[in-house]
């Protein structure tokens, strides 16, 4: 299927222009551009903006800059915490089991509507870079420029029209490539078109390799351990306790955390573990490997000397983790700020609108935990930051209820586009005002259908209020668990670290039977088909 289109095809031009109500002359009379940035895996504990004490360790400080200027969103969700189907609702504005991408590898609808064709058939220059991920070509894109499924961290390859659709490796960290080919995008576009671009790293995600400059940063910090690392899910039902995404047990050794030097030991976990490290490595240029070599080499030996066992082994493992982890957000940070630099030199900060979020949020920890899938809070809640100038009061912040599915509604809405009817997300450009309309949702819904597969987050589905949160797992038997058909019900007020279920608790009953006719209610409305 080749659904792109020729760059700078002759369109309609109907373009949008920024309303003038506080946007000043300048902004009023020109069209109003988009810029989506979306990282892989970012959680909201590592942008400084948010406050959370790992954020204040490793500052953000060109992403903080967006939320000085613009809004930041504390209440911003995905529907389904996974990437293809975080995608496809962003793509599609409809919840996954309306997209069809339920699952990682599994099904997107390609007859549904991308709101980059909308875009593009309204005079939009319409662009990707970097991680596309979805499980169809680009549809709707002037440009793309993306990287192979989930992409390499060093000399990654990609493809774009300009290779006949065919991957090429190109030489760099994928950061900076990614920005690269966004800044090509803009270099080369029609200037009496408006565009809209997405720019989706890479990074942070698994295995959370930093560029090279940066392979030493923070070595000498000590981050703080999440007051929930050691929960021990006591009052849960079974799929907190059977999941494998745990950093004292699944994380491993070589692939995980980088200790190169025993890869020929017993503590590799399989020629899997060993096999994927070794092709990170391998596609290193010799500079690149000496000075990997050279950064992790010396702290590698200083551990495998203490001989580590037990929690002290753990706690390496967590400080590990954490590092590689910010230090691929650092990359991020200056790469963001390259990008807002390039937008001011060309006299485009003003009538661009700038929105910086993650595919979804990320356990750093908490609970034990690294990767995503559960609807608990990191998660579930992923970062969301947007800068419009005149029209978003700067430093603003808003904790209205917002979700994935909301994205496509507000990209059409800003650029004078109607959205399709099927089309089920909500344009947030009312909240951009600074007040939540008295008729804007006070629910929402969640469903994760990965399962059985990496990691065995059982399938749930659950809804969630401003105060409360209503979790349903379910499933059958199978080789790697036993059914599982249970609840959980969280206070976020007074527990917002969700240890404490309350289901089936005395003083509860109505709360519970107020998020129970409310999932129903979702259910049904939307038709979902299991759970
Ligand atoms: C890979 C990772 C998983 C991760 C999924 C989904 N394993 O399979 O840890 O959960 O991607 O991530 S790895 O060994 O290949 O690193 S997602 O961001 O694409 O949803
Ligand atoms: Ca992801």
């Amino acid at each position: 299927m080749r659904n792109y289109f020729i760059w700078g095809g002759g369109l309609a031009s109907v373009i949008a222009l920024a309303s003038c109500a506080g946007g000043g002359e300048k902004a009023s009379q020109k069209p109003l551009n988009i810029i989506h940035i979306m990282t892989d895996d970012h959680s909201y504990q590592t942008i400084s903006a948010y406050g959370h004490a790992l954020g204040r360790l490793a500052p953000t400080p060109n992403i903080d800059r967006l939320a000085a200027e613009g809004m930041l969103f504390r209440k911003a969700f995905v529907e389904n915490s996974l990437s293809t189907p975080s995608r496809a609702c962003l793509m599609t504005g409809l919840y996954s089991h309306q997209n069809g991408q339920r699952q990682l590898g599994a099904g997107i609808d390609t007859t549904k509507t991308f709101f980059s064709e909308l875009l593009q058939a309204h005079g939009y220059q319409t662009g990707v870079v970097g991680k596309w991920h979805m499980q169809c070509e680009p549809k709707g894109f002037d440009y793309y420029h993306v990287l192979d499924d989930q992409g390499e961290y060093y000399n990654p390859r990609f493809k774009s029209l300009e290779t006949n659709g065919e991957y090429v490796r190109e030489e760099g960290y994928a950061t900076t490539l990614t920005t690269d080919h966004a800044i090509e995008f803009l270099e080369r576009r029609d200037l009496e078109k408006p565009f809209c671009l997405l720019v989706h790293h890479k990074a942070p995600h698994r295995n959370w390799m930093p560029d090279t400059k940066y392979a030493n940063l923070y070595e000498d910090v000590e981050f703080p351990m999440p007051e929930t690392f050691y929960d021990d899910y006591a009052t849960r039902c079974d799929a907190a306790r059977t999941q494998e995404m745990r950093i004292a047990d699944d994380m491993t050794m070589i692939y995980d955390l980088k200790v190169d030097e025993l890869k020929d030991t017993d503590a590799y976990r399989g020629e899997r573990e060993r096999g994927s490290w070794q092709a990170s490595i391998d596609r290193m240029t010799p500079e690149q490997r000496e000075a990997w070599m050279a950064a992790y080499g010396p702290n590698n030996e200083k551990m495998i000397a203490q001989n580590l066992k037990g929690d002290d082994l753990v706690r390496w493992k967590y400080q590990r983790y954490i590092k590689d982890y910010v230090r691929c957000i650092k990359s991020i940070d200056d790469e963001v700020g390259r990008l807002l630099a390039y937008l001011e030199k060309e006299n485009l900060m003003d009538n661009t609108i700038i929105v910086y979020t993650s595919d979804q949020g990320f356990y750093m920890g908490e609970h034990g935990w690294f990767d995503k899938r559960f609807m608990y809070e990191e998660s579930f809640r992923t970062p969301l930051i947007i800068r419009y100038p005149g029209k978003i009061e700067p430093g603003s912040v808003c904790d209205a209820l917002v979700q994935n599915i909301d994205y496509a509604p507000t990209y059409l809405d800003l650029a004078g586009v109607e959205k399709p009817d099927e089309m089920v997300g909500t344009s947030l450009v009312p909240l951009f005002s600074g007040t939540t309309p008295s008729d804007w949702r006070k629910y929402l819904y969640y469903h994760f259908y990965d399962y059985p597969a990496y990691h065995l987050v059982r399938r749930h589905d659950g809804v969630r209020d401003e105060r409360y949160k209503l979790i349903h797992f379910y499933g059958d038997k199978d080789e790697y668990n036993e059914a599982i058909n249970c609840n959980e019900l969280y206070d976020l007020q007074n527990d917002p670290n969700e240890l404490n279920n309350l289901y089936g608790q005395p003083g509860y009953e109505e709360v519970t039977e107020r998020l129970s006719q409310r999932l129903d209610q979702f259910r049904a409305d939307l038709k979902v088909d299991e759970y």
